[in-house]
Protein backbone atom coordinates (compact mmCIF):
# COMPACT_ATOMS: atom_id res chain seq x y z
CA UNK A 1 0.00 0.00 0.00
CA UNK A 2 1.44 3.52 -1.30
CA UNK A 3 0.16 7.09 -0.72
CA UNK A 4 1.12 7.18 -4.65
CA UNK A 5 -1.04 4.71 -5.27
CA UNK A 6 -2.47 4.32 -8.85
CA UNK A 7 -6.20 2.95 -9.75
CA UNK A 8 -7.60 2.01 -13.22
CA UNK A 9 -11.17 3.12 -13.02
CA UNK A 10 -13.48 3.20 -16.07
CA UNK A 11 -17.26 4.12 -16.13
CA UNK A 12 -18.87 1.51 -18.15
CA UNK A 13 -21.10 2.30 -21.27
CA UNK A 14 -24.02 2.28 -19.02
CA UNK A 15 -22.61 4.43 -16.58
CA UNK A 16 -22.08 7.06 -19.31
CA UNK A 17 -25.26 6.51 -20.82
CA UNK A 18 -27.49 6.29 -17.55
CA UNK A 19 -25.41 10.18 -17.31
CA UNK A 20 -24.14 8.73 -14.23
CA UNK A 21 -20.47 10.34 -14.96
CA UNK A 22 -20.01 13.25 -12.98
CA UNK A 23 -21.57 11.67 -9.93
CA UNK A 24 -18.87 8.67 -9.66
CA UNK A 25 -16.30 10.96 -10.62
CA UNK A 26 -17.22 13.10 -7.68
CA UNK A 27 -17.42 9.93 -5.14
CA UNK A 28 -13.44 9.72 -6.39
CA UNK A 29 -12.82 13.57 -5.82
CA UNK A 30 -14.62 13.81 -2.70
CA UNK A 31 -12.51 11.12 -1.16
CA UNK A 32 -9.36 12.32 -1.51
CA UNK A 33 -7.77 10.94 -4.29
CA UNK A 34 -6.08 12.88 -7.17
CA UNK A 35 -7.01 12.79 -10.99
CA UNK A 36 -4.25 12.17 -13.27
CA UNK A 37 -5.54 10.89 -17.05
CA UNK A 38 -9.49 11.03 -18.07
CA UNK A 39 -10.26 10.25 -21.55
CA UNK A 40 -14.01 9.59 -23.47
CA UNK A 41 -13.26 6.83 -25.61
CA UNK A 42 -15.44 4.12 -27.86
CA UNK A 43 -12.91 0.91 -27.31
CA UNK A 44 -12.96 -1.55 -30.36
CA UNK A 45 -13.58 -5.11 -29.56
CA UNK A 46 -10.16 -5.94 -29.71
CA UNK A 47 -8.92 -3.47 -27.72
CA UNK A 48 -11.36 -4.30 -24.92
CA UNK A 49 -10.37 -7.96 -25.04
CA UNK A 50 -6.93 -7.08 -24.16
CA UNK A 51 -8.26 -5.49 -21.58
CA UNK A 52 -10.49 -8.76 -20.13
CA UNK A 53 -7.76 -11.24 -21.42
CA UNK A 54 -7.67 -12.86 -18.25
CA UNK A 55 -11.90 -13.73 -19.30
CA UNK A 56 -11.47 -15.30 -22.17
CA UNK A 57 -13.18 -18.45 -22.48
CA UNK A 58 -15.56 -17.47 -19.85
CA UNK A 59 -20.01 -18.12 -21.18
CA UNK A 60 -20.54 -14.43 -20.64
CA UNK A 61 -17.19 -13.16 -23.13
CA UNK A 62 -18.56 -12.51 -25.77
CA UNK A 63 -21.48 -10.45 -24.07
CA UNK A 64 -19.20 -8.45 -22.16
CA UNK A 65 -17.42 -7.21 -25.13
CA UNK A 66 -20.10 -6.32 -27.07
CA UNK A 67 -21.39 -4.39 -23.88
CA UNK A 68 -18.23 -2.79 -23.71
CA UNK A 69 -17.85 -2.13 -27.25
CA UNK A 70 -21.88 -0.77 -27.44
CA UNK A 71 -20.90 2.96 -26.74
CA UNK A 72 -17.97 5.02 -25.16
CA UNK A 73 -16.36 4.40 -22.18
CA UNK A 74 -14.72 6.95 -19.70
CA UNK A 75 -10.96 5.74 -18.61
CA UNK A 76 -9.33 7.30 -15.63
CA UNK A 77 -6.71 7.11 -13.53
CA UNK A 78 -6.49 7.77 -9.25
CA UNK A 79 -4.21 8.51 -7.79
CA UNK A 80 -3.40 7.84 -3.97
CA UNK A 81 -3.54 6.38 -0.58
CA UNK A 82 -4.76 2.43 -0.95
CA UNK A 83 -6.26 3.19 -4.26
CA UNK A 84 -6.82 -0.21 -5.91
CA UNK A 85 -8.45 -1.67 -2.71
CA UNK A 86 -10.19 1.48 -1.53
CA UNK A 87 -11.12 1.87 -5.47
CA UNK A 88 -12.61 -1.74 -5.32
CA UNK A 89 -14.63 -0.94 -2.09
CA UNK A 90 -15.70 2.48 -3.75
CA UNK A 91 -17.34 -0.13 -6.35
CA UNK A 92 -18.71 -2.63 -4.97
CA UNK A 93 -18.98 -6.15 -5.63
CA UNK A 94 -19.13 -7.87 -9.22
CA UNK A 95 -22.82 -8.23 -8.69
CA UNK A 96 -24.43 -5.17 -8.05
CA UNK A 97 -27.07 -7.21 -5.84
CA UNK A 98 -24.18 -8.21 -3.47
CA UNK A 99 -23.00 -4.62 -3.13
CA UNK A 100 -23.28 -2.65 0.19
CA UNK A 101 -25.91 0.68 -0.46
CA UNK A 102 -23.15 3.36 -0.17
CA UNK A 103 -20.89 1.60 -3.10
CA UNK A 104 -21.37 2.81 -6.91
CA UNK A 105 -22.77 -0.73 -8.01
CA UNK A 106 -24.48 -0.90 -4.46
CA UNK A 107 -26.29 2.48 -5.79
CA UNK A 108 -26.90 2.36 -8.72
CA UNK A 109 -27.05 -0.98 -10.36
CA UNK A 110 -29.14 -4.35 -10.30
CA UNK A 111 -27.50 -6.58 -12.84
CA UNK A 112 -23.79 -8.33 -13.17
CA UNK A 113 -24.10 -7.65 -16.92
CA UNK A 114 -24.89 -4.34 -16.13
CA UNK A 115 -22.54 -3.18 -13.23
CA UNK A 116 -21.56 0.46 -14.35
CA UNK A 117 -17.87 0.85 -13.62
CA UNK A 118 -14.24 -1.02 -13.51
CA UNK A 119 -11.95 -0.56 -11.41
CA UNK A 120 -8.16 -2.80 -11.24
CA UNK A 121 -8.36 -5.91 -8.95
CA UNK A 122 -4.10 -5.36 -7.60
CA UNK A 123 -1.40 -2.85 -8.82
CA UNK A 124 -0.12 -5.14 -10.94
CA UNK A 125 -3.18 -5.01 -12.73
CA UNK A 126 -3.51 -1.62 -12.62
CA UNK A 127 -0.62 -0.67 -14.19
CA UNK A 128 -0.72 -3.23 -17.17
CA UNK A 129 -4.19 -1.38 -17.51
CA UNK A 130 -3.15 2.61 -17.15
CA UNK A 131 -0.24 1.00 -19.96
CA UNK A 132 -3.26 -0.21 -22.62
CA UNK A 133 -5.75 2.78 -21.99
CA UNK A 134 -2.85 5.50 -21.67
CA UNK A 135 0.23 4.74 -23.62
CA UNK A 136 0.26 8.86 -24.24
CA UNK A 137 0.96 8.32 -20.32
CA UNK A 138 -0.82 10.66 -17.30
CA UNK A 139 -0.63 13.92 -16.58
CA UNK A 140 1.85 15.30 -12.82
CA UNK A 141 0.78 17.39 -11.29
CA UNK A 142 0.88 18.44 -7.42
CA UNK A 143 -2.63 18.67 -5.77
CA UNK A 144 -2.47 21.68 -2.87
CA UNK A 145 -5.13 19.51 -1.05
CA UNK A 146 -2.76 16.81 -0.51
CA UNK A 147 -1.64 18.29 3.49
CA UNK A 148 -5.51 18.38 4.00
CA UNK A 149 -5.62 14.81 2.86
CA UNK A 150 -2.99 12.94 4.27
CA UNK A 151 -1.08 14.01 7.37
CA UNK A 152 2.66 14.05 7.03
CA UNK A 153 2.20 15.76 3.70
P1 LIG B 1 -14.96 -7.07 -11.70
O1 LIG B 1 -15.42 -6.10 -12.77
O2 LIG B 1 -15.74 -6.88 -10.42
O3 LIG B 1 -13.47 -7.08 -11.49
P2 LIG B 1 -14.62 -9.57 -13.17
O4 LIG B 1 -14.77 -10.94 -12.61
O5 LIG B 1 -13.23 -9.09 -13.48
O6 LIG B 1 -15.38 -8.55 -12.19
O7 LIG B 1 -15.49 -9.51 -14.50
C1 LIG B 1 -15.38 -8.41 -15.37
C2 LIG B 1 -16.76 -7.99 -15.80
O8 LIG B 1 -17.37 -9.03 -16.53
C3 LIG B 1 -17.74 -7.68 -14.67
O9 LIG B 1 -17.59 -6.38 -14.13
C4 LIG B 1 -19.07 -7.85 -15.36
O10 LIG B 1 -19.38 -6.70 -16.16
C5 LIG B 1 -18.77 -9.00 -16.31
N1 LIG B 1 -19.18 -10.28 -15.71
C6 LIG B 1 -18.53 -10.98 -14.75
N2 LIG B 1 -19.20 -12.10 -14.42
C7 LIG B 1 -20.30 -12.09 -15.21
C8 LIG B 1 -21.41 -13.01 -15.36
O11 LIG B 1 -21.52 -14.02 -14.68
N3 LIG B 1 -22.36 -12.65 -16.28
C9 LIG B 1 -22.28 -11.53 -17.04
N4 LIG B 1 -21.26 -10.66 -16.94
C10 LIG B 1 -20.29 -10.94 -16.04
MG1 LIG C 1 -11.93 -7.62 -12.79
Amino acid sequence: MSVNERTYIMIKPDGVQRNLVGKIIARFEERGYKLIALKLVHATPEHLEKHYEDLKGKGFFPGLIKYMASGPVVAMVWQGLDAVKTGRVMLGATNPLASPIGSIRGDYALSVGRNICHGSDSVESAEKEIALWFPEGIVQWTSELEPWVLENN
